[in-house]
């Protein structure tokens, strides 16, 4: 080999270990999620967040296990944050606001009521942070401030509880309602429903209606309450859920009233504590709402991030569940 293809062959190792060693220095490249936004983490794992209102009950646990389930298959590419706002809406804000500031790169936010979250809304728009409203509405202009909804549809559930009701009664019974959290989306739709319902029928009649905030505890002392007040005039209860139900049968019960066939009793959620109780003979039927959002909120966010269109709203399908069908479906229950 002659001197001067010596030189070139060590001219050419030096420019390869030169490169070799530059790259081994180099910094890795800024957190690549795809989205323009840095995960917390710094790294290269997106940290996506779901803001919770409250972690009570077994329809809400649902909610919240599902979340965290579904964040776990997929850990791999997610780093998943939970809050929650211990049923306060004003705390739920600034879990949203604190999520904000931290960078997430997307946010799941199951509102507790529909007012409240419009700054949050601008906040998150100008940080480019994605919201996906999961199980309730809150005010506001989907595709603008935020991705989409997925829900149940909320007038229909209580159209469903009015019509079997009516076809239970003949059209003649006196309402109790008890209603979901005041202010949320979901209290009013279902109450609406139930309402618009039964007016196809003239001696359907609420003779009380009040709030018990979608708790058992609640539901028990207001139903204790109505029942001083109206006795037997009481033929019928409707519960915007299976908890503020199961509340009441045990003031019926407590006053010797008889829940399930003196007082036919309908509610919403379908958890696993309704459907025994159905089972038992004390509450009548139960309209399915369900509560497992993880797989379809992900699969969403997903989709939003591969830039799919989305529709504006997300509805669940549900299922009814009564005497004929409680035990079949009682083990998957929640
Ligand atoms: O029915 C109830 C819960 O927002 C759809 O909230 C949800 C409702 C659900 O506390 O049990």
């Amino acid at each position: 080999m002659s001197f001067v293809s010596k030189n070139r062959v060590l001219l050419v190792l030096l420019v390869v270990f030169a490169a070799f060693f530059s790259g081994c220095n180099r910094k890795p490249a800024a957190s690549t999620n795809g989205d323009g936004s840095n995960g917390a983490d710094g790294g290269a794992k997106k940290t996506v967040a779901f803001a919770q209102m409250e972690n009570t009950g077994p329809w809400r646990i649902a909610e919240s296990e599902s979340m965290k389930a579904e964040a776990a298959k997929r850990s791999g590419t997610y780093n998943f944050v939970y809050t929650d706002a211990q049923g306060t809406t004003a705390k739920q804000v600034s879990d949203v606001e604190d999520l904000i500031a931290r960078k997430v790169s997307a946010i799941f936010l199951a509102p507790r009521e529909a007012e409240g979250f419009s700054a949050t809304f601008e906040a998150a728009k100008a940080a480019k942070i994605p919201i996906i409203l999961i199980d309730r509405e809150a005010t506001g202009t989907p595709g603008v401030d935020f991705v989409t909804v997925i829900k149940s549809d909320f007038i229909k559930e209580g159209q469903r509880a009015g019509e079997w009701l009516a076809k239970q009664t003949n059209g003649k019974a006196g309402i109790v309602e008890l209603k979901g959290t005041t202010g949320s989306s979901v209290a009013n739709d279902r109450s609406r429903g139930f309402v618009e319902e039964i007016a196809k029928s003239p001696d359907m009649k609420i003779i009380a209606s009040q709030d018990a905030n979608f708790t058992r505890a609640e539901g028990q002392k207001v139903m204790e309450n109505i029942i001083q007040a109206k006795g037997k005039e009481i033929t019928a209860v409707y519960a915007h859920n299976d908890e503020m139900a199961l509340g009441a049968i045990q003031a019926l019960k407590a006053a010797g009233m008889n829940p399930g066939k003196d007082v036919l009793i309908i509610s919403i959620d379908g958890q696993k504590s309704a459907l025994q109780a159905i089972i038992a003979g004390e509450l009548n039927a139960t309209v399915e709402c369900n509560p497992r959002f993880g797989p379809i909120a992900f699969d969403t966010l997903e989709r939003y991030w591969r830039g799919e269109k989305l529709p504006l709203q997300i509805i669940n399908e549900d299922r009814f569940f009564d005497a004929s069908n409680a035990a079949q479906f009682v083990n998957e229950a929640y």
